[in-house]
């Protein structure tokens, strides 16, 4: 059997995905994160380095790296690229100032050699707020219709109310399951 066949057999058998949230800082990574394993969210500070988590979520163990979008730590997220099944990019949708610097970083981040394979979940994330654009805003100036390398989806939420945050999650997981696990 070869490498990647038993690579697959050992994750399938512990149904263990490896997903990375990037985004720039204050987008609410390691909100969103916190909340989904309902922790409590008001005393975050921001992520200096990076924060792992591993949840049990379905029948799956997901091993989450929350990794600090500062702009002096950008250099530093390819070291986190090897092996990861998931990306979840998270958009702070009320800082129009800054889409466009992240419109060009997640375009930057998919040409990662590394990265292929990966399937993106863009969370669209601050809908509580007003003025957040929508997910169909986001989406036109992520220019995500040109996204052709991934699989990708883009979901709006709000990681305060906890909205859609499942609806998201799911998604992600379940294409990532039919891509690594249903195959032999
Ligand atoms: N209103 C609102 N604030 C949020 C939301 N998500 C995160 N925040 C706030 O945004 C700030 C940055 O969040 P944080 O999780 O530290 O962002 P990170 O740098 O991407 O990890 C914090 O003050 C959060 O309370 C949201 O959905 N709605
Ligand atoms: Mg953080």
């Amino acid at each position: 059997m070869g490498f990647l066949k038993v690579l697959k057999k050992i994750k399938q058998k512990e149904k263990e995905m490896r997903i990375l949230m990037l985004g720039l800082d204050n987008a609410g990574k390691t909100t969103i994160l916190k909340r989904f394993n309902g922790e409590p969210i008001d005393t975050i500070s921001p992520t200096l380095g990076f924060n792992i988590k591993t949840l049990e979520h379905r029948d799956f163990k997901l091993n989450m790296w929350d990794v600090g979008g500062q702009k002096s730590l950008r250099s530093y997220w390819r070291n986190y690229f090897e092996c990861t099944d998931g990306l979840i990019w998270v958009v702070d949708s009320a800082d129009r100032r800054r889409l466009e610097d992240c419109r060009s970083e997640l375009h930057v981040l998919l040409k990662e050699e590394r990265l292929i394979g990966a399937t993106l979940l863009v969370f669209a994330n601050k809908q509580d707020l007003p003025g957040a654009c929508t997910s169909e805003e986001i989406k036109e100036l992520l220019e995500l219709d040109k996204i052709k390398t991934h699989h990708w989806n883009i979901v709006w939420c709000s990681a305060v109310s906890g909205d859609n945050l499942l609806k998201g999650i799911d998604w992600l997981i379940d294409d990532i399951a039919c891509r690594i696990f249903t195959q032999d």
